[in-house]
């Protein structure tokens, strides 16, 4: 899998290069997801699709900016789903923007995933790493290339809420449940983008971030194959827990369409096992 961690680290500086000088035009298209794309959605997918054409480890790929399965080689071991440049919208805001990569053999469902990585786009560049075997590994970019920080743990309890959706369209117990954390002390921290949000709680020590189903999106927003498991496993391994409404481990998901989406709620045990209790679930 290195073959994939380094060209990971080859289109981050391509795509922070492409942030800092390209058009930030909308294009005349949508995502499968029936948003409008920005140009630089198309060109950071365009950058990691040529990268990974020659990884002999690369089986295929999956875009959440296009439809369906691009398939690679015979030969290859890995699928790679991955969000180009997630939350490209603030790019115009000047705020941290982010690519997810999700590393699957087998089939696309949580329980084949083997590897994650998310890059984010900030002051400086920052790499995430983490595999089933290891705590997630944060990398830098110190003059030109990428060093190795340190690993990521997060504490049993944590002091941030990144709290996502529409509130008006919360359910009511959700609703109570942020509120009350709020009344704990907790300090909103939500910049909309998912990356550098659960960079932040993962760094910062822990917290919660929760995007619920909604009345406008009862199947939540976040993408399962490329945001949601990858997410899951890193914080998973790094001490804290991802799980959905119904309080299945995000890592058990079984997507049955390669854009489908999930409620996802990531944070340290205070704060899922806070979770559970307000919504009910079984521990
Ligand atoms: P909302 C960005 O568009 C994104 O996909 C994630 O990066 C982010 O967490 C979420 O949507 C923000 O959604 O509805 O809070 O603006």
């Amino acid at each position: 899998m290195n073959d994939i961690f380094e060209t990971i680290k080859q289109v981050a500086f391509e795509i922070d290069n492409a942030i800092k000088t390209s058009d930030l035009g909308y294009s005349d298209s949508e995502n499968s997801s029936g948003e409008d794309q920005l140009k630089l959605d198309v060109q950071s997918d365009i950058i990691i699709e040529k990268a990974f054409a020659s990884v002999a480890s690369v089986k295929a790929l999956v875009s959440e900016e296009k439809e369906g399965v691009l398939e690679l080689s015979q030969t290859g071991k890995y699928t790679v789903c991955y969000d180009p440049l997630d939350g490209s919208s603030l790019v115009d805001v000047n705020l941290s923007v982010g690519s997810i990569f999700g590393i699957y053999e087998g089939e696309l469902e949580g329980k084949n995933l083997v590897a994650s990585a998310y890059v984010v786009y900030g002051p400086r560049i920052e790499l995430v790493i983490a595999t089933r075997e290891s705590a997630p590994k944060l990398y830098r970019v110190i003059g030109s290339e990428f060093r190795y920080i340190s690993e990521i743990k997060m504490n049993e309890k944590g002091k941030l809420n990144a709290s996502g959706g529409t509130q008006q369209n919360w359910c009511d117990y959700h609703k109570i449940f942020i509120d009350d954390l709020f009344q704990e002390g907790y300090r909103l921290r939500y910049s909309g983008g998912m990356v550098p949000d659960l960079h932040q709680i993962m760094l910062k020590g822990g917290g919660l971030f929760s995007y619920p189903a909604t009345s406008d999106k009862p199947n939540g927003k976040l993408r399962q194959l490329f945001e949601v498991i990858p997410f899951a496993l890193m914080y998973e391994q790094a001490g804290g827990q991802a799980i959905n409404h119904k309080g299945l481990r995000l890592l058990e998901l079984v997507p049955s369409h390669p854009h489908d989406t999930s409620p996802c709620f990531f944070g340290s045990n205070y704060e899922i096992t806070a979770l559970r209790e307000a919504y009910g679930m079984k521990a």
